[in-house]
């Protein structure tokens, strides 16, 4: 292994032990004494929480005659159903929380999961354990409760643990073995995308130019295998059978057509969000055209604006589900123009400034894409791979329904676009909110040897009991 690996392995161990330190912190204190009085308490309900996709803890324990505290801590709705016993929760909004009654159940195992169609097969599946044992004490229940609302996708309980304890160290080497293991992942992911044998989005898609100059596009909107993870393969919606869709370049005034067939079972339209467009052609079925029936084909036609845009392409019928499921793409039309010749705090951007890479990195956090980078989670998010002194302009663009605080280590970011638009006075920041919708275009220069980690810094999108995970990549300045 070369020394910059060694040196992302070391800096991940130390990160996992930061991260089990950080749970001891903020894990409610101490374990329910069976014996205290509190045992003798009703059983508080036991806290189950929902999420995309994934219920936690995923094997859950309730003494007899118990019952189960439901929280969607999700961004889509979820429900909760003990298959084959008829019992289930009913359809929760995000944020919502309900008490699903078990007491009817005899001790053992049951199967749980989330009802929703897709939903169990993309990860929301789990057991359930009636305990023969008596009733739980409230202090624990409580205490799962407390953890669980603090601790998005941890079920670790560390807090009344030593360094010693026999199970802190079975827990700890659990915890570097999955985070060692995952890094390990990525690089070996980081290899095969130099190596161009990753199917990724974000392709380049060349137009076909008709007689009288016109740029046109091919799209297909369909349901296919989309890789979001090793071995996690979901039924994506995609353009052209990847996500995110071809990236769409057009020069400011050209002629263009985008020729979309819609082969998904439900009908779709186009909307080209942050291009200026006529109303006609700006995708919102039924308002401004009638909906792309399954199997049918529209023609967007336009004239492209007369300067630099920086937009995306999305459904924009039932939105909710299409995009986040992967039905997104970029349209760009131009440049984004840079502040050439210019000084800002710790930066001077040279006069005719040649950026070595440009790099969308489409940001998605729901559907069955998840909490995503380019449609990718971690390990299997593409790294970017630069030489020291290279200028690396990177644009964010949020097709999600969260806004992610995105981190790069140790090389400022020069912010020099907001949603395409180029900034008066572009600025320095090491970590940049972009909400859904928003595009974010910086100028960042390698100026750093070093696998440097770059990463949502909403922690439980980037981190989870397994390791990373998620919104989290790296540049590689070489
Ligand atoms: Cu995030």
């Amino acid at each position: 292994m070369s020394a910059p690996n060694q040196t992302l392995l070391t800096r991940f161990a130390l990160a996992a032990s930061v991260f089990a330190l950080m749970i001891a912190a903020v894990a409610v204190s101490g374990r329910g004494d069976a014996s205290g009085p509190s045992a003798t308490a009703a059983a508080a309900p036991v806290a189950i929480s929902l999420s995309e996709f994934a219920l936690t803890p995923s094997a859950v324990t309730v003494p007899k005659g118990g019952s189960l505290a439901v929280t969607n801590n999700g961004s889509m709705v979820h429900n909760l159903s003990v298959d084959g016993t008829g019992l289930k929760v009913a359809d929760l909004a995000a944020g919502a929380s309900s008490t699903l009654d078990v007491s009817k159940l005899k001790p053992g195992t049951y199967a749980i999961s989330c009802q929703i169609a897709g939903h169990e097969d993309s990860g929301m599946k789990g057991t359930l354990v009636v305990s023969d044992g008596g009733t739980a004490s409230a202090t624990e229940a409580a205490a799962q409760t407390e953890e669980m609302a603090g601790m998005d996708h941890s079920n670790m309980d560390v807090s009344t643990m030593e360094g010693s304890d026999p199970e802190a160290k079975a827990m700890n080497e659990r915890m570097e073995k999955a985070m060692t293991g995952g890094v390990q992942e990525f690089l070996d992911y980081a290899k095969r995308y130099g190596a161009g044998t990753i199917e990724a989005g974000n392709e380049k898609l060349a137009p076909t130019v008709l007689a009288d100059g016109t740029k046109r596009f091919d799209l297909t909107a369909a349901i296919t295998d989309w890789e979001v993870s090793p071995g996690k393969v979901v039924k994506a919606w995609t353009y052209n059978g990847r996500v995110p869709g071809p990236w769409l370049r057009v020069e400011p005034g050209d002629k263009v057509e985008v020729h979309v067939t819609n082969d998904l079972p439900i009908s779709t339209d186009v909307h080209w969000h942050g291009v200026s467009v006529p109303n006609a052609m700006d995708g919102v079925a039924p308002i401004t055209q009638d909906y792309i029936e399954p199997y049918k084909s529209f023609t967007y036609a336009f004239t492209a604006p007369d300067h630099d845009e920086l937009g995306m392409y999305h459904a924009h019928m039932h939105g909710q589900v299409a995009i986040v499921n992967g039905l997104f793409a970029i349209f760009q039309v131009g440049d984004v123009p840079l502040p050439e010749g210019k000084h800002f705090t710790t930066m001077d951007v040279p006069k005719g400034v040649k950026v070595a890479q440009e790099i969308p990195m489409v940001l998605n956090d729901a559907g069955v894409i998840g909490l995503s980078l380019n449609g990718k989670a971690f390990p299997e998010t593409a790294p970017i791979v630069v030489q020291k002194g290279d200028w690396v302009l990177i644009h964010f663009l949020n097709e999600g329904l969260q806004v992610h605080p995105m981190h790069l280590h140790r090389q400022p970011q020069l912010v020099v676009a907001k949603d395409g638009f180029p900034l008066d006075s572009p600025y320095q920041a090491d970590t940049i909110l972009i909400a859904p919708g928003e595009r974010y275009s910086v100028l960042v220069h390698a100026t750093e040897v070093g696998t440097w980690a770059f990463h949502c810094h909403i922690v439980s999108h980037a981190e989870s009991d397994e390791g990373l995970t998620g919104m989290v990549t790296a540049m590689i300045v070489q």
